[in-house]
């Protein structure tokens, strides 16, 4: 299958800003939660926009959620909306949970959330709407019952299918492999296993491929980093690691860079090129997929304002414009598309800058 990439020149724009929401950053209480956005520093509303948006990423201290922001930030601004940001350090299950219950009481217009566990924040959900809110869910799904639209940066199966064709042909359509993962309960990495498994098990090309285990790094560098040091450990005949996170084959290419499997046990998944980049250069990394983050968050941005306006929905067919990205159209089960993957390699890694 051949994917299409996404224009580059947009890649140093969005970059910029990701900067610019860092340097917005501060802290609001208990050491937990942080806020990023309102140009009015004072009351986190008050920019010029009569309606809210907040972004509720699984977990803040992850650079890829960094890029999804500054597309969702800078879209929030086109559309005039008062942007914030809050969220837990950590992606389990249950973290969002007193961050949604806040942005009720505050009278948030449209929650984007992208949820660590799609029953956790259910009820929290189903308070905010009941209180009004619109509830766009992004990158990982809630249970569809509590969001009016899941944007979903890729296909979900398209994204299973380019990571075990790229560990496909890295090791010759032949050997054990193992997956190492977000947290457990991650309902878009649970989805990518699900569809990963199901080609292993069904299309005759990876009949010679097992996956023998599948452990969790919770998204936390550490953690990840030593999952992948304890799966060679127990299986030392491994051929290959997916890992479907940034923060999970960052953490298991920089293990592998140091070991003795380097360039003997093949890493594929999905990465951000500015992390991966230097183990694509030091032959640890062949190819890995991604799509554009920023243009996750943008999207995003555009369908709460669609929902708020009654533009949409959230039924199948409905259409909304993404500013410059274009048309989008809500599919079944309420779902939006935003882009195709890319795969990144030696050859076209350099042309990326997130
Ligand atoms: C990590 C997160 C995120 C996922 C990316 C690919 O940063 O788990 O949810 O979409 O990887």
């Amino acid at each position: 299958m051949e994917f299409p990439t996404f224009p580059r020149g947009r890649t140093l724009r969005r970059a910029a800003a990701t900067v610019a929401a860092l340097a917005t950053v501060t802290l609001v209480a208990s050491g937990c939660a942080l806020t990023a956005g309102s140009d009015d520093a004072s009351s986190g509303s008050g920019s010029g926009g009569t309606e809210s948006i907040a972004f509720v990423p699984k977990q803040l201290n992850n650079p890829y959620t960094d890029v999804v922001l500054g597309g969702g930030e800078e879209a929030s601004k086109a559309i005039g909306y008062d942007y914030s940001v809050v969220g837990p350090l950590e992606a389990s299950a249950s973290s969002q949970v007193t961050f949604l219950n806040t942005l009720t009481q505050q009278g948030t217009n449209v929650i984007v959330i992208a949820a660590n566990d799609p029953d956790a924040v259910g009820p929290a959900l189903k308070e905010a709407r009941d209180g009004g809110a619109k509830i766009v869910a992004f990158d990982s799904d809630t249970n569809p019952d509590y969001r009016d639209v899941f944007v979903s940066q890729v296909e979900a199966k398209d994204v299973a299918l380019i990571q075990i064709r790229q560990m496909s042909e890295q090791i010759g359509g032949q050997g054990d492999i193992a997956i190492l993962s977000a947290t457990a309960n991650a309902t878009n990495q649970n989805e990518w296993i699900k569809y990963i498994q199901e080609e292993v098990d069904t299309n005759p090309d990876y009949a010679g491929i097992t996956i023998v285990s599948t452990v969790y790094g919770d998204d936390d560098d550490a953690k990840s980093f030593q999952e992948a040091q304890g799966l060679l450990q127990a299986n030392p005949d491994l051929k290959g690691i997916i890992s479907p996170t940034t923060v999970g084959i960052a953490a298991t290419a920089r293990y592998l860079s140091t070991s003795e499997y380097k360039g003997k046990v093949a890493l594929t998944g999905l990465g951000l090129p500015n992390e991966m980049r230097e183990f694509v250069k030091d032959g640890t990394v062949t190819a890995f997929a991604l799509w554009d983050p920023a243009q996750l968050g943008e999207v995003a941005a555009y369908a709460g304002q669609a929902l708020v306006d009654g533009t949409i929905t959230g039924e199948e067919g409905d259409t909304f414009t993404a500013g410059d990205l274009g048309e989008r159209t809500v599919g079944a089960d309420g779902i939006v598309i935003v882009g195709p993957p890319t795969e990144f390699t030696a050859d076209n890694i350099d042309d990326y800058d997130f």
